[in-house]
């Protein structure tokens, strides 16, 4: 089954959106296979931004990202990577979609709340990075055929 790494960024645990971030992939029919509270270090930011490295907002981004808990989940499912991606939104929450997460709940490209692979490859990459291969939970919810065709 594929694989997103789900990030809710610090402004998402200081807001007390937690919750209802987690309350929106739930309800969408993914299944959590991993999930833990931290603090970012900067080398570990800097490897997860690596790929927008001389980017104009990239020494931003990598502050945004270490200054403070965030917490770090794998959600699976069919499709999981566009999946996720949707529910989310577009990156800048003014251009998303009305009923996606930035959407509703952010206003600024540079607080947007959530993080989520963009593709397979990515996905492989961020979930190596912050998960270990025994933190990933591999289970069945009961009732997962009326989500699961
Ligand atoms: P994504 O999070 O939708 O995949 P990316 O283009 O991968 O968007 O950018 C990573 C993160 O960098 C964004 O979520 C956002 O927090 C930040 N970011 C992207 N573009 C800008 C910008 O123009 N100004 C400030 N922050 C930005
Ligand atoms: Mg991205």
């Amino acid at each position: 089954m594929e694989k997103s790494l789900v990030i809710i960024k610090p402004d998402g645990v200081q807001r007390g959106l937690i919750g209802e971030i987690i309350g929106r992939l739930e309800r969408r029919g993914l299944r959590l296979a991993a999930m833990k509270f931290m603090a970012v270090s900067s080398s570990l930011a800097a490897q997860h931004y690596a790929v927008h490295q001389g980017k104009p907002f990239y020494a931003g981004l990598l502050d945004y990202i270490s200054s403070g808990p965030v917490v770090v989940m794998a959600w699976e499912g069919p499709k999981a990577i566009e999946a996720v991606r949707q529910t989310m939104g577009a990156t800048n929450p003014t251009a998303a979609a009305p009923g996606t997460i930035r959407a509703d709940l952010a206003l600024d490209i540079g607080r947007n709340l959530i993080h989520a692979s963009d593709g397979p490859e990515t996905a492989a990459f961020e979930l190596g990075l912050w998960f270990l291969p025994e933190d990933l939970v591999s289970w069945a919810r009961d009732g997962e055929r009326w989500v699961f065709e």
